[in-house]
């Protein structure tokens, strides 16, 4: 048989590159970068081109599983959803709709049915009880977004193609490939950047893949970034550096913020950050001075102590400094489809509010509808009205991804009932009662929900499933309306694609006059697939580029829509259309920063990292990412090994107070000293799971040793970075 090519895009991370792949027999031949993608251009990592061993990994689930006296069996779809209508609605019934939870994953964000359809599972369970990686992640960034830009997902990124300077703080786009900013080939973008003359400047505790591009690389206390950027703010002020331009009349706030940093000027705040003062100031004054200018925050400045802040203070150097919203400095990107701030009306909204309601037991107020996802233990735990009794999990493994997984696993022990929707049995979904696993990606269809509301530049791409989903395999938005229908009570004989008929009919009749030539344009279309249909011909491109599913399909690689433009007033969705940048949580929250000031720095801190071949806590079962050197290393730097009596390829012992972990110590001058880094992710050693290959080399689970009640307290946002720890040699047990 002769071989086929089909083009799709890679589901894995933020980066949303073109693939190439070569089917023969119904067998993936091969995977390699799509070269004609308008996005991507050709750029593809290891990951990548692991979806064949992902395809093909035995140990991903082909069935669900139903769990009987303590043992996984597998069952028939109609076995799984019925034992779920069994067990699912008396918790429901009898303890009300926050008895059960909702956790919501990373892998949700990258394919278009989980996305569309699990607010329809979250509305039909009516609970208040729901979390996602967001709290361990980006959700200062949205919170900054929301309070300033009316809409939690209008999130400015640099515009990389024309930018001459580019400070970036917390962030290993060589590595990770870009976050709240979708950037493939950031190696190639930031060497063009340089070759026009242009400047990258990094600021982390590590010598990163990153850093080794830049110009100019700066270790920081880890934790400590709060301090740099109010010294440049500072700065800005302090010398007349302030200049907002174009968007100057739409901002409020401007005394307030000119007040508020008058504490911190560069010589009181470079002991603490570990930055000395010339430096500080110098940055401010590129920044301020170079034309085009940019600055780009993301995990090492979200999951730490003042993760609100620094997004806060990213934002503020960007809008003082003249370059926010105009070309070289940093652009919104606008979305074909799906994007809130491409709906409405243009330039005014409702904006957001935060803190509707409280986490129970904590109290930790609610973002974005969600609560921190380090509050579900005790959520769990703790009994009394609205306690979590069952839990559904949705493509996340909590158990490793958050702080204290001892914790939750045991209070996931104690559920009366638990579902997981994941394609492993592993660390998280071992607890469940049954197992509803999604198809492969290849199996999928696909297109990015979120990313194009986050890339470089504006662009629409499809792709059709690779290959057939199995018999009986349901996608995943069916699994999600078959459990909303439960949790309805209209029981497993539901008729989901019925259901679906009904929302879109619902959907329709909102476009008023609209409707029925939708109607028409969709017929014959269910799923992620019409309201696509839908969405791409109400949105800002449908008159001008006349898109549609079929129109991006006729293209082989996707249709560019453009670099990014200037949208600001049009992309506010304020009350009033103005910029508020002085948000009073904000500027009240100064206080933790001015308390902070003169504490001493601690002997040793720990920070994470990420790996090119490695993805959070679920490709580690990969034969092609999980060969070669073990990649779950402690990295301290040479002097600190020295101190501590650690070589190359020992194991260091880590505590934090009585929690401990044991890693493999890999020596490096890449580290600031007083600094180890370790990814998160692995800890692979649970009983119970079904993953062979990660098994072999489970690494250590950096997570454990974190304080899940220390958290962000604005957005909620888990503390990842900058923890105190004790690290030593592990001694031989006799
Ligand atoms: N210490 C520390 N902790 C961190 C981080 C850190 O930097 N340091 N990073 C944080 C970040 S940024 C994130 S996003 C979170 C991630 O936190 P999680 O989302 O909880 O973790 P993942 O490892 O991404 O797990 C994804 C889960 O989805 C399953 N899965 C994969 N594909 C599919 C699919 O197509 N369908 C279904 N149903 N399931 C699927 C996998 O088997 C796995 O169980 O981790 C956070 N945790
Ligand atoms: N290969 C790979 N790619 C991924 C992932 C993965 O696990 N592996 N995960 C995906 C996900 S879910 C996300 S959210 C993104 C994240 O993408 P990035 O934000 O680029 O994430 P990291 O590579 O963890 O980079 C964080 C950097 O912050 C530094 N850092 C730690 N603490 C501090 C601090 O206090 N201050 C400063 N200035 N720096 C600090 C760390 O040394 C590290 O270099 O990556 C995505 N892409
Ligand atoms: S960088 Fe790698 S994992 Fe990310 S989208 Fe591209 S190929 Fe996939
Ligand atoms: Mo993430």
């Amino acid at each position: 048989m002769s071989d086929t090519t089909h083009h799709r895009i890679c589901p894995l991370c933020e980066a949303c590159c073109g693939l190439e792949i070569t089917v023969r027999d119904q067998q993936v031949i091969s995977i390699r970068g799509h070269d004609a993608d308008v996005f991507s251009a050709g750029y593809i990592c290891p990951k990548g081109v692991a979806l064949k061993d992902l395809h093909e990994d035995a140990d991903r689930l082909r069935t669900p599983l139903i769990k009987r006296n303590g043992v996984f069996e597998p069952a028939s779809w109609d076995e799984a959803f019925a034992e779920i209508g069994r067990r699912l609605p008396p918790v429901l019934e009898g303890h009300g709709r926050n008895a059960v939870g909702l956790v919501a994953g990373n892998p949700t964000a990258h394919k278009i049915g989980l996305m569309l359809y699990l607010p329809r599972l979250l509305k039909a369970l009516g609970t208040r009880n729901f979390y996602s990686a967001a709290t361990l992640d980006q959700i200062p960034r949205h919170l900054v977004s929301g309070l300033m830009y009316g809409q939690w997902m209008s999130v400015p990124v640099p515009d990389i193609m024309r930018t001459q300077w580019l400070l970036v703080l917390g962030a290993n786009p060589v590595a990770s490939n870009g976050s709240m900013w979708t950037v493939p080939d950031f190696r190639g973008k930031a060497k063009a950047l340089r070759a026009r003359g242009g400047k990258l400047l990094v600021i982390d505790p590590r010598h990163t893949e990153t850093a080794a591009l830049a110009d100019e690389h700066h270790f920081i206390q880890p934790g400590s970034d709060v301090f740099l950027l109010l010294g440049m703010v500072h700065t800005l002020f302090a010398e007349g550096l302030v200049k907002a331009g174009r968007i100057g009349e739409l901002l409020d706030g401007m005394d307030a913020v000119s007040e508020a940093v008058q504490p911190f000027s560069p010589e009181t705040v470079a002991t603490r950050c570990g930055i000395d003062a010339v430096t500080i100031r110098r940055l401010a004054r590129e920044l301020a001075t170079t034309p085009s200018a940019a600055v780009y925050g993301r995990m090492g400045t979200c999951t730490q102590d003042y993760g609100s802040l620094n997004t806060w203070l990213i934002d503020l150097l960007n809008i003082l400094s003249g370059h926010f919203d105009e070309e070289g400095g940093t652009l919104f990107p606008k979305a074909a489809a799906f994007a809130f701030n491409t709906t409405g009306i243009p330039g005014t909204g409702r904006g957001v509010t935060t803190g509707r309601f409280a986490s129970r037991v904590g109290g930790a107020p609610e973002v974005m509808g969600e609560i921190p996802i380090t509050c579900l233990a005790e959520e769990i735990e703790t009994p009394g009205q609205g306690q979590v009794r069952a839990l559904i999990t949705v493509a996340a493994n909590p158990v490793l991804s958050a702080p204290n997984g001892a914790r939750l696993s045991q209070a996931l022990q104690g559920l009366e009932f638990m579902v997981s929707m994941d394609i492993y049995l592993n660390e998280t979904s071992r607890h469940a009662d049954v197992i509803l696993p999604g198809p492969s990606p290849l199996e999928d269809m696909h297109y990015d929900v979120p990313f194009p509301q986050l890339s470089w530049r504006n662009h629409a791409r499809y792709s059709a499933p690779v290959f057939e989903r199995p018999a009986g395999q349901p996608a995943e938005w069916q699994t999600l309306l078959m459990l909303a229908a439960i949790a309805q009570g209209k029981g497993v004989s539901a008729d989901v694609n019925a259901l679906d008929d009904e929302h879109f009919a619902d959907e329709l009749r909102r476009l008023g006059e609209r409707g029925p030539t939708l109607q028409h344009a969709t017929q014959g279309m269910r799923g992620p697939d019409r309201l696509l249909e839908m969405a791409l011909r109400t949105g800002p491109y449908a008159e001008s580029h006349g898109l549609s599913i079929a129109a991006i399909r006729a293209r082989e690689g996707g249709i560019d829509l453009g670099p990014l433009a200037p949208r600001l007033p049009e992309l506010l969705r304020t009350p009033g259309g103005r910029i508020n940048i002085a948000p009073a949580c904000m500027v009240q929250d100064l206080a933790r920063a001015t308390a902070a000031l003169e504490t001493p720095r601690p002997a040793m801190v720990i920070i994470g990292r990420r790996d090119t071949r490695s993805n959070n806590s679920w490709m580690h079962n990969l034969p092609l990412l999980a060969k070669g050197p073990m990649r779950c290393t402690a990295l301290v730097h040479p002097d600190d090994a020295r101190r501590l009596g650690l070589r190359d390829g020992t194991m260091a012992l880590i505590r934090n107070g009585n929690r401990r972990i044991e890693a493999q110590v890999q020596v490096s001058d890449e580290m600031m000293p007083g600094v180890v880094s370790l990814p998160h992710g692995w800890g692979h050693d649970a009983p119970g799971t079904r993953m062979a290959v990660a098994a072999q080399r489970p690494g250590a689970n950096l997570n454990a040793l974190f304080d899940e009640a220390r958290r962000d307290p604005l957005s909620g946002n888990a503390v990842l970075n900058g923890v105190e720890v004790v690290v030593g040699a592990l001694q031989p047990t006799a």
